[in-house]
């Protein structure tokens, strides 16, 4: 009965505008801000009852609109583990979304408990630890959501304050592991496993000595704030941070950001001439982003852009190298470490990156696009490395790997002087700094920034690992996206059944020729991407594609 007239009551405080619909795409619901928090309160109704079907398991809430413009807001959800919410609920979070009156909320979650098997009324409890960005309409929605929260009785609803996403999710994730779980547990991980790797790099110097200066792109957003809290700490690194989010600096996301420089390829507001041959490194507005840039010429704003496929293909070396020390040292102590190391992209990923991963003898597969695809895929390994092109990426070890190479670390300790100890202990580090849980533009940033200073390697010998294919990505505006499906990780269109006769017989004709079209997941457009061995054609390639589709 309580319960009952608890949802009644939260609906009817945040009735659905008329007109007004909701998709749990990619991101969550994503919308203006202003409109948003009767979505993002039945988000938090939902947030509840999940973590009551999960036996009180800790879920997460996080509040943001990632890289999109200061006035759009968004929310999701994150599961128990740290990653993003099953899939299976996604049906249900569209259709409470929805629900066009207090009612009809009601009956709905009524049914949904009762399908599912959710053990509501009885003495459950449920925990949902909650985190915003920067944006305006945060505090708003955050409030928005701690009413859905405490619509579900026996549901405790944590606000862990201003984080960026991955600070939630492995915090979630580190509270369903038993493991200390608050923002200065998480900056204390990052700093004191970013100190082991450079303690652990080679003795014997010599080649290059990688700069310490690295200017960061804030993107106006809640990455800027957290890593100007942490740098002071971090030793052998001089960070600087530009759009740093602070009265003046300008507008989230606006002209600056991961986002922005991947598309653009060029500076971000507020870098000029004097940045020319300094690595750069720059977030999205939630910080789960992260790209590379450095301008080589004062006389353009234009950058050579080390992205997603690139970081990637960074940490694939390294991780490779560590396990090649400890597998193939025949000369010293006798131990092995088995590992499934598997590669996972999206069609996004530059033709020559799959190609120049491949190369090395590593495993790659594709997925569709979105975080949920890739990091599950990736969990199918002992170590699984995936990354966006768009800079969103992480590694994901499995339990037992760990606990072998934890093993491992205990045999070989006695001999602390010999090389495979050292490669097992690196990857002990890189376990604890990179976040397992979701991308994470921070750990990610500290982990490059080690593997480069290992591999002694400037921005240009990392640029430099192979050279980006052109391509060119166009947006399409159609009656219906989802009349296109597509299939084989977004590579082919299965319908309408003539287009892919038509991509094929446009990409014969050209050299290295690749394109792809999909429905975007967050904007109503089709987007195509094209793929050839000159901009030019690439552009050609992309646009007569693009003629198809309309
Ligand atoms: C979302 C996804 C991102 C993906 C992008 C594609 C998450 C957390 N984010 O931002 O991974 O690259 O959508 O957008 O999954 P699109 O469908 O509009 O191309
Ligand atoms: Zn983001």
């Amino acid at each position: 009965q309580e319960q009952r007239r608890r949802l009644l009551d939260v609906a009817s405080r945040f009735p659905l505008p008329s007109g007004c619909r909701f998709s749990y795409g990619t991101a969550g619901f994503r919308a203006d801000g202003a409109t948003m928090a009767p979505a993002v309160c039945r988000a938090g109704i939902l947030a509840a009852l999940r973590s009551v079907k999960l036996a009180g398991a800790a879920v997460g809430i996080v509040i943001t609109a990632s890289h999109n413009p200061i006035g759009d807001n968004g929310v999701k959800i994150a599961d128990p583990d740290g990653g993003m919410m099953d899939q299976q609920w996604e049906p249900f979070a569209d259709a409470l979304a929805n629900a066009p009156d207090p009612d009809a909320l009601l009956q709905m979650v009524l049914q949904f408990v009762k399908d599912e098997g959710i053990p509501l009324g009885g003495h459950h409890t449920a925990q949902v630890l909650l985190g915003r960005d920067t944006r305006p309409t945060g505090e708003y929605l955050l409030d928005a959501a701690l009413q859905g929260i405490n619509a579900i009785v026996g549901a405790h609803a944590i606000d862990m304050g201003i984080l960026t996403t991955p600070q939630l999710h492995w915090m979630v994730w580190s509270k369903n592991k038993g493991t200390k779980a608050s923002e200065s547990d998480y900056f204390t991980q990052l700093i004191n496993s970013f100190r082991r790797m450079l303690e652990l790099l080679p003795k014997d110097k010599g080649g290059y000595e990688l700069a310490k200066k690295l200017i960061v792109d804030g993107a106006n957003g809640i990455g800027g704030v957290k890593l100007e809290q942490m740098k002071a700490e971090l030793s052998g690194l001089d960070i600087i941070v530009r759009n740093s989010g602070k009265e003046g600096e300008g507008i989230l996301n606006h002209l600056c950001g991961a986002d922005f420089v991947q598309k653009e390829r060029v500076t971000p507001h507020g870098f000029g001439p004097e940045d020319v041959g300094v690595r750069c490194a720059s977030l999205d507005g939630d910080a789960d982003r992260l790209v590379y840039f450095q301008m080589s010429s004062s006389s353009d704003n234009k950058v050579d852009l080390v992205d997603g496929d690139k970081i990637l293909s960074l940490f694939a070396l390294f991780i490779r190298e560590q396990l090649d020390v400890i597998n193939n040292n025949g000369s010293q102590v006798d131990k092995s470490l088995p590992a499934r190391l598997g590669i996972v992209q999206t069609a996004y990923a530059n033709g020559a990156s799959t190609q120049f991963l491949k190369g090395l003898g590593l495993e790659v597969v594709f997925t569709p696009t979105g975080v949920k695809y890739l990091h599950k895929k990736a969990l199918e390994y002992d170590i699984g490395i995936y990354f966006e092109a768009n800079g969103h990426g992480t590694v994901v070890f499995s339990e037992d790997f760990i606990s072998q190479l934890e093993s491992l670390s205990n045999d070989l300790s006695s001999q602390a002087a010999n090389s495979q100890y050292h490669a097992a202990m690196r990857l002990m580090a890189a376990t604890q700094l990179i976040n397992q849980a979701v991308g994470d533009a921070l750990s990610g940033l500290l982990l490059v920034e080690a593997i480069l200073q290992y591999k002694r390697w400037s921005f240009q010998n990392w640029c430099e690992l192979y050279s980006d294919l052109p391509s060119r990505q166009l947006k399409v505006k159609v009656v219906d996206r989802s009349s296109i499906v597509t299939t084989d990780a977004e590579t082919k269109v299965s319908q309408p059944s003539s287009l892919q006769e038509l991509i094929d017989k446009e990409t014969a004709n050209y050299t290295q020729g690749r394109c792809f079209v999909r429905p975007s997941g967050t904007e109503d457009v089709v987007r195509v991407y094209a793929e050839a061995s000159t901009q030019v054609e690439a552009d050609s390639l992309a646009k007569s594609v693009a003629h198809h589709v309309e």
